[in-house]
C-alpha cells in the first residue's frame, strides 16, 4: 500500500504540468481541480489544461463566458454554485463539448439567454436553482440531447411556455418547485419528453390544471402540484399518465372531485388531497384507481360520505379523512375494502355509527373515530373487522356501552373510550377481548363498577378509570 501510494505521488509530481502556480487550487492533472472558497474573481487561468472537474463553488466570480472557459476543454463537471453571475450568455460553454454536469445554482443569475447551452451534447445534469431567474426563452433547453437532471426550483419563473421543454429526449427529472409559476401553457410539456420520471411544480401559484397539461408524459411516475392555488382541475388533466404513482395535490384550494378526474390512472398508488376545500366528492371520482393504496383527503370540509365514492379500490391500505366536518354517513361507504389498514375519521362531526358502516373490511387494524361528537354505537358495527388492533373513540358524547358493543374483536389491543360520557357499562361489554392490553376509560362519568365488567381479559396490562365519579366498586 505505502509503495503504491509513493508512486502515485511520484506521478502526480512528474505529471505536473510546468510553470503552474495553481492558485491555490488543489488539483490533480487529468483529473480535478478543486477551489471552493477561495475569493476567486475570475475563473482562474493557470490551472492544468487537462483537468476534467472544476469546482468553483462559493467564490466570487461574476462573469462567466466562452474565452474564459476555451483553456479547459476537457471539462466534464464545472462547478459554479454561490458566485456573483448575473448573466448566462449564449455560446458561453461552447468550448466544453465533453461537459456532463454543470452546477450553476445560487449564483444570482436574473437572465440566461438562449444558445447559453447549445453544443453540449453530452451533458446529463443541468443544476440552475436558486437564482433569480423570471423567463425561460423558448431554445434555452434545445439540443440536450442527453439532459437527464434539469433543476430549476427556487426561482422567479412565472410562465411556462410551451415549447420551453420541447425535445429533451433523456430528461428524467424536471425540478421547477419554489417558482412563480402561474400559467402553464397548453404543451408546454407535450413535446417529447418521452423519459420523464419525475415533475415537481410544488410551492407555485398555479391556479388551474388545463386538460391536457400532462398529456404524453408516457413514463411519469410522480407529479408534485402540492403547495399551489389550484382551484379547477379540467376533465382529462391527468389522462394519459400510464406509469403514475404519486400525484401530490396538498394544500390547494381544491372544492370538487368531479368524477373522472382520475380516471385512467392505473398506476396510480398515493393519491394526496389534503390541506384543500374540497366540501363534495362526486361518485366515481376515485373509480377504476386499481392499484391505489394510500389516500389522503384530511384537512378539508367533507360533510356527506356517500355510499360508493371509495367502491372498486381493491388495494387500498389507508384512508385518512381526519378534520373534515363529516355529519353523515351512508351505509356501505367505507365498506368493501379488502385491503384496507387504517381509517382515519377523527376530529369529524359524526354523530350516530350505523351498523354496516364498517362491513366487510377484514384488514382493517387501525380505527380512529376520536374526536367526533358520537352518541349511540349500534350493535353489530365492530362486528366484521376480524383484524382490528386499535380503536379510538375518545372525546366523544357516547353515555353508554352496551353489551355486545365489541364483540367479535378478537385481535383487539387497544381501546380508548375516554373523555366521553359514559355512565353506564353493561354487563359483557368488554367480555370477549382475549387480546385487549390497553383500557383506557378515563374523564367519564362512571359511577359504579358492577362485578364481571373487567372480566375475561386476560392480556389487560393497563386500565385507567382516572376522573370518574366513582362510588361503588362491586366485588370480583
Ligand atoms: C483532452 O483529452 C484528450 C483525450 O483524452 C487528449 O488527447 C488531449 O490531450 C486532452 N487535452 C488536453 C488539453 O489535455
Ligand atoms: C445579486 O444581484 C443584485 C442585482 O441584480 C445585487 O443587488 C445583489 O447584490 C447581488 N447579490 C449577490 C450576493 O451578489
Ligand atoms: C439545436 O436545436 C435547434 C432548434 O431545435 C436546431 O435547429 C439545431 O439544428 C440544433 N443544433 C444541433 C447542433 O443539434
Ligand atoms: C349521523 C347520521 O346521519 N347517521 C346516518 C348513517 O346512515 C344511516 C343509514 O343511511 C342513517 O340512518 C343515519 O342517520
Amino acid at each position: 500500500m505505502g509503495g503504491l501510494r509513493r508512486l502515485l505521488i511520484f506521478l502526480l509530481v512528474v505529471l505536473k504540468e510546468p510553470n503552474m502556480p495553481e492558485a491555490d487550487c488543489s488539483c490533480v492533472p487529468s483529473s480535478d481541480c478543486e477551489c471552493p472558497d477561495r475569493g476567486f474573481t475570475n475563473i482562474p487561468q493557470d490551472l492544468p489544461r487537462s483537468i476534467s472537474g472544476l469546482e468553483l463553488r462559493r467564490n466570487l466570480i461574476t462573469t462567466v463566458n466562452r474565452p474564459l472557459l476555451a483553456r479547459y476543454i476537457n471539462l466534464t463537471n464545472l462547478g459554479l454554485s454561490g458566485n456573483q453571475i448575473t448573466k448566462i450568455t449564449a455560446d458561453t460553454f461552447t468550448y466544453l463539448p465533453k461537459l456532463k454536469q454543470l452546477d450553476l445554482s445560487k449564483s444570482n443569475i436574473t437572465e440566461i439567454q438562449p444558445g447559453a447551452f447549445q453544443k453540449l451534447p453530452l451533458l446529463e445534469s443541468l443544476t440552475v436553482h436558486s437564482n433569480h431567474i423570471t423567463m425561460i426563452q423558448t431554445g434555452t433547453f434545445a439540443n440536450l440531447s442527453r439532459c437527464e437532471f434539469l433543476y430549476l426550483s427556487f426561482n422567479k419563473i412565472t410562465i411556462i411556455s410551451s415549447g420551453t421543454f420541447d425535445n429533451l429526449p433523456r430528461l428524467k427529472r424536471l425540478h421547477l418547485c419554489q417558482n412563480q409559476i402561474t400559467e402553464i401553457q397548453t404543451g408546454a410539456f407535450a413535446n417529447y419528453l418521452p423519459q420523464l420520471e419525475r415533475l415537481d411544480l410544488s410551492s407555485n401559484k398555479i391556479t388551474i390544471i388545463s386538460s391536457g397539461t400532462f398529456e404524453n408524459l408516457p413514463k411519469l411516475q410522480r407529479l408534485y402540484l402540492n403547495k399551489n392555488q389550484i382551484k379547477e382541475i379540467q376533465t382529462g388533466a391527468f389522462a394519459n399518465l400510464p406509469q403514475l404513482e404519486m400525484l401530490d395535490l396538498n394544500s390547494n384550494k381544491i372544492t370538487i372531485i368531479s368524477s373522472g378526474t382520475f380516471e385512467n390512472l392505473p398506476k396510480l398508488q398515493r393519491l394526496c388531497l389534503f390541506g384543500n376545500q374540497i366540501t363534495e366528492i362526486q361518485t366515481g371520482a376515485f373509480a377504476n384507481l386499481l392499484q391505489l393504496e394510500r389516500l389522503d383527503l384530511s384537512y378539508n370540509k367533507i360533510t356527506i360520505i356517500r355510499s360508493a365514492t371509495f367502491e372498486n379500490l381493491p388495494k387500498l391500505q389507508t384512508l385518512y379523512l381526519k378534520n373534515n366536518q363529516i355529519t353523515e354517513n351512508q351505509t356501505g361507504a367505507i365498506a368493501n375494502l379488502p385491503q384496507l389498514e387504517g381509517l382515519d375519521l377523527a376530529y369529524n362531526q359524526i354523530t350516530i355509527i350505523s351498523s354496516g358502516t364498517f362491513e366487510n373490511l377484514p384488514k382493517l387494524q387501525g380505527l380512529y373515530l376520536n374526536k367526533n361528537q358520537i352518541k349511540e354505537i349500534q350493535t353489530g358495527v365492530f362486528a366484521s373487522l376480524p383484524q382490528l388492533e386499535m380503536l379510538y373513540l375518545n372525546s366523544n358524547k357516547i353515555t353508554i356501552i352496551s353489551s355486545g358493543t365489541f364483540d367479535n374483536l378478537p385481535r383487539l389491543k387497544r381501546l380508548n373510550l375516554f373523555q366521553n360520557q359514559i355512565t353506564e357499562i353493561q354487563t359483557g361489554a368488554f367480555a370477549n377481548l382475549p387480546q385487549l392490553e390497553r383500557l383506557d376509560l378515563s374523564s367519564n362519568k362512571i359511577t359504579i363498577i358492577s362485578s364481571g365488567t373487567f372480566e375475561n381479559l386476560p392480556k389487560l396490562q393497563w386500565l385507567n378509570l382516572a376522573q370518574n365519579q366513582i362510588t361503588e366498586i362491586q366485588a370480583g
